[in-house]
């Protein structure tokens, strides 16, 4: 009896154990069950059931079914990037190409693999704050995981920021660094943060005399790890993220032996862990203890003294943040840190603004790789999940909705790209003074349009995944909640609008007639080109749109503010309409032509002219009461 009961049981478990079928692998690497029929399984299942059961086995395996699905695979996010290889072949002569190519290629690979590991770490062991030892003594210790430390050290390494002040290439050299930051970027667990500040800092230490910032700029440029430095940049109070000027409570005691003493409250302090950092203060003395009336300076203090301590520094808390987690962004109390002036009494903001033009192309180019990065995998992804017994690839509505956001990103990869190249060339000393004046006014329309943008197609993005997009362990929702940062940060969409405005009003008009200038010969280039004919229409409706923006600002002075955000985004469309054609006249292929005459058909202008006089302001507040609020929201 006992000895058939053995037997019995061996049987049982070899068909347990048959039960998990050979897996093959198809040519995308989805998986199916390849060897038995349907039937045969089912009858084996149920033989095992009834053995089971007649053996009074309690333990079973839980019935998960034999489909797993297969994950995405990532994609060397530089050479699979069919239209930046395509831009930069165009733009970067031969002899720098080779050069740098290869290193770009390598650093495509690097990006998703052993610095992907790295990021998604960072994601997974997120910073935080010893206030206190275990005595009771404050210690404000910054923990931050071996990963975060690590891509410092690779960031120097990398030459992430030092390419760009190395002047190897001339003007090429900035463009080389941004496509190499855009392929770190998305895998770089928010790394790019502390970086766009440090390129940032570093620029403003390459313009400046202060010897203070000329010390900084050798360590921020370096690409020893052991001195490279990082930036931050503390703009923001708690009174002003966007008003800067009124906000900006931080005032700075004159030492009176060129040091200042800094005392106030930096509201959103990124990249707490950095080695330095630029901020703004009105000064005062003793003798002097309000703020003069001449407005903020700019300041440079290092974060720690030479005993390691913080400078007078006090770390307040670290935020609670939708995304960007990986980031240590803080709350930091200024008490009596040392400081340096390092411009002008009155002079801080537009000091600061240097720092500004290089932060918000970083904002770009990360907006640009999140929605490339979201692609690339929803595109592998596409190849390898079957529905409704196809690829979903292979369905039809599927392929136009991933071109459109093929074609957004294309556009946003254009216009930065193209931003990118005018400052290369501004850097240089090769720009003429209407490529200057057309990154001026470019810049804030760049940062509103792709981080805006960038929502919108990393939605659609998670979308291509079904419920897997939203299912946090996979890795994909991190991108979308990161990327709501972007419109936020370095300047709201509202406020890049009115910058734009900025720029136009401090060139009297100026910088449009630049943009118009530039607008109409890369049109009438593409007309005498030999795809003329084919792109004509493209560049008629390039124009007329132009046509009627510009009529409008010139008849409509009083509708200006209201509109500026229209404004901004008609200047968007049909700015990257007008590069789109230019490079599909280059390239001229059908996949360019296309791409270029799809952006161009779209409605170029913004303007919606009958919304701006109307007392808006009655459609949002009606029905509120204020007799009926119940308290602040907790
Ligand atoms: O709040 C934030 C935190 C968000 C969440 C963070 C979480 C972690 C994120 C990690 C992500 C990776 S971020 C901070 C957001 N705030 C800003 O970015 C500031 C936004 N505000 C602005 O951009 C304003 O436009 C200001 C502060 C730059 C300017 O305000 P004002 O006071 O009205 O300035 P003015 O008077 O118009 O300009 C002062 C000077 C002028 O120079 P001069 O005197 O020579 O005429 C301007 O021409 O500054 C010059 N200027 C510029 N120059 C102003 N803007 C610019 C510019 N963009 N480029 C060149």
């Amino acid at each position: 009896m006992f000895l058939q009961r053995v037997k019995d049981s061996t049987l049982s478990l070899k068909c347990i154990s048959r039960l998990q079928a050979p897996v093959s692998t198809t040519a995308y690497g989805y998986q199916r069950v390849a060897s038995r029929p349907e039937k045969d399984i089912k009858t084996e299942a149920a033989y095992a059931e009834e053995l089971k059961h007649k053996l009074r086995i309690q333990y079973s395996r839980a019935k998960l079914g034999h489909f797993t699905q297969v994950p995405p695979h990532q994609e060397n996010t530089f050479t699979n990037n069919a239209f930046l290889t395509s831009y930069l072949t165009r733009f970067i002569p031969q002899e720098v190409r080779e050069s740098i190519w290869s290193d770009l290629t390598r650093f495509g690979q690097r990006a998703v693999t052993d610095i992907y590991s790295l990021g998604r770490e960072c994601e997974l062991n997120q910073p935080y704050v010893r206030t206190f030892d275990a005595w009771g003594n404050r210690r404000d210790e910054l923990v931050t995981c071996e990963a975060w430390k690590r891509l410092k050290g690779i960031s120097a390494e990398e030459g992430l920021i030092a390419l760009a002040y190395e002047g190897k290439y001339g003007e090429y050299d900035r463009l080389y660094q941004m496509v190499k930051l855009g392929i770190f970027s998305p895998s770089s667990g928010l790394y790019s943060c502390p970086l766009a500040m440090t390129d940032g800092a570093a620029k403003t230490g390459m313009v400046s005399t202060s010897p203070y910032l000329k010390k900084a700029y050798r360590h921020l440029t370096s690409r020893d790890p052991a001195e490279f430095w990082t930036s931050g940049q503390w703009m923001t109070e708690k009174r002003g993220g966007s008003d800067v000027s009124g906000g900006t409570e931080t005032v700075a005691l004159d030492q009176h032996d060129g040091s200042h003493f800094l005392y106030g409250y930096k509201w959103f302090s990124s990249a707490t862990d950095s080695d330095m950092t630029l901020t703004l203060a009105s000064i005062i003395s003793e003798d002097q203890p309000e703020p003069k009336s001449l407005g903020l300076a700019m300041f440079y203090l290092e974060t720690r003294r030479d005993d390691g301590q913080l400078n007078g520094i006090e770390i307040v808390k670290l935020k609670n943040k939708l995304g960007t987690r990986q980031l240590p962004t803080a709350e930091l109390l200024l008490d009596g840190a040392l400081a340096y002036q390092v411009s002008d009494e009155g002079r801080g903001i537009a000091s600061i603004a240097n720092m500004l033009t290089i932060t918000r192309l970083h904002n770009s180019v990360s907006a640009c790789a999140a929605m490339r990065r979201i692609l690339l995998l929803a595109r592998d992804y596409s190849l390898r999940r079957t529905a409704f017994g196809q690829t979903v690839e292979s369905h039809v509505l599927h392929q136009l909705t991933a071109s459109r956001m093929e074609i957004i990103v294309r556009g946003c990869e254009a216009l930065t790209y193209h931003c990118v190249r005018l400052l290369g060339r501004e850097e240089a000393g090769t720009a003429t003074a209407q490529e200057s004046l057309v990154l001026r006014t470019l810049t804030p329309i760049m940062k509103m349009f792709t981080a805006k943008m960038a929502m919108k197609v990393v939605s659609e993005g998670l979308e291509c995944f079904g419920g897997q997009g939203y299912i946090e362990d996979t890795g994909l929702p991190v991108i979308l909640r990161d990327a709501q940062v972007l419109p936020i940060w370095e300047g709201t969409s509202n406020i890049m609008s009115f910058d734009f405005l900025r720029a136009v009003m401090k060139t009297n008009g100026e910088a449009v007639t630049a943009l118009y200038g530039d607008i109409k010969e890369k049109t009438d280039n593409v007309k005498s080109s030999k795809l003329g004919s084919e792109l004509e229409k493209s560049c008629v409706s390039v124009m007329n749109a132009l046509d009627k923006l510009i009529n409008f600002l010139q008849t409509n002075p009083e509708s200006i503010q209201p509109a500026a955000r229209d404004i901004a985004t008609s200047v968007a469309y049909i700015y990257i309409g007008a590069l789109l054609l230019d490079h599909s006249a280059w390239e001229g292929n059908n996949i360019s032509i296309e791409v270029a005459k799809r952006w161009c058909d779209q409605q170029l202008v913004q303007l919606t002219p009958n919304q701006y006089s109307f007392n808006n302001r009655s459609v949002v507040m009606e029905g509120y009461d204020p007799q009926e609020t119940y308290g602040p929201m907790m």
